[in-house]
């Protein structure tokens, strides 16, 4: 099996799945990484399969940080691997370039990554950085050409349009009663991407990030 094979062997019953690869030819990646394999929660699957690990129950703070350092270490020693993650790194990991130089994920008429799979749902949980080339097919098309663009207008406030995102705006929406739609159900831009119909995210899994993004 290659190296990449293997990962998504090992992912899928995760409920994670491989969204890209950035290569060291196209990405300022960490030194002796050749490839980085990005690793982003697959759908509905994700939320059943982390709402049954202990760090979900156990009342702890930051539940799924922790089980991705717990999971994805795991994956990195099994593979010979470097783990990264898009928290707890001061300065941060740039996985939004890394994304963008994986080829196969876009930045949306709003700025905000968008996957052919996940459409603006996508998020990362962590990525493996491994020694030597892996190769990554690249899908045929990029996922926003020919889109009605329905992302740019979906805010009810205009906080986040193809000029830019308006943190506090966004912020000051939530705290008002007609924020409770975006508050338990997710962002109304990323929920507007025709590409995020198919990945069918669950809502308590938006409520439980939109918690955290609000707190
Ligand atoms: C800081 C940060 C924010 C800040 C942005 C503040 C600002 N405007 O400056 C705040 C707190 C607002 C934010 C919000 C959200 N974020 Co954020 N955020 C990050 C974080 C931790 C660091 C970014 C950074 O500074 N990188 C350092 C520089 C050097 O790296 P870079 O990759 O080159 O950075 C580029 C991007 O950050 C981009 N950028 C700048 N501002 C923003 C704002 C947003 C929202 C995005 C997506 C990109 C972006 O420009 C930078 C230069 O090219 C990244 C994770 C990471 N490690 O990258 C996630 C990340 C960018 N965020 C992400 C997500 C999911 C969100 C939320 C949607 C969370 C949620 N609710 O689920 C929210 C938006 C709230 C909503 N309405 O739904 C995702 C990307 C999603 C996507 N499809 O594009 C990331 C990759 C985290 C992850 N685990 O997957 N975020």
């Amino acid at each position: 099996m290659t190296g990449l094979a293997q990962l998504e062997a090992l992912a899928e019953p995760l409920a994670l799945f491989v969204a890209g690869g950035a290569q060291r030819d196209h990405a300022a990646l960490p030194d002796g990484v050749e490839t980085l394999l990005l690793l982003a929660p697959d759908g509905p699957r994700f939320w059943a399969a982390f709402t049954t690990s202990a760090e979900y129950r156990d009342g702890q703070p930051d539940p799924m940080d922790r089980w991705s350092r717990r999971v994805i270490d795991a994956l990195a020693d099994a593979l010979g691997a470097r783990a990264f993650y898009p928290f707890g790194a001061t300065p941060p990991w740039p996985f939004y370039s890394w994304a963008l130089a994986t080829g196969q994920v876009f930045a949306s008429p709003v700025g905000w990554l968008v996957h052919p799979h996940a459409g603006l749902w996508l998020s990362f949980r962590g990525a493996l950085g491994f020694g030597r080339r892996i190769d990554v097919p690249l899908p045929d098309t990029a996922p926003c050409s020919g889109c009605a663009r329905p992302c740019v207008t979906a805010c009810p406030v205009a906080a986040l349009t193809d000029t830019g995102y308006d943190v506090p705006a966004c912020h000051a929406y939530l705290d008002r009663a007609e924020g409770a739609q975006c508050l338990s159900h997710g962002c109304a831009v990323r929920a507007a991407c025709p590409l995020s119909q198919d990945h069918g995210r669950a809502s308590e899994q938006s409520a439980f990030h939109m918690r955290h993004f609000h707190r």
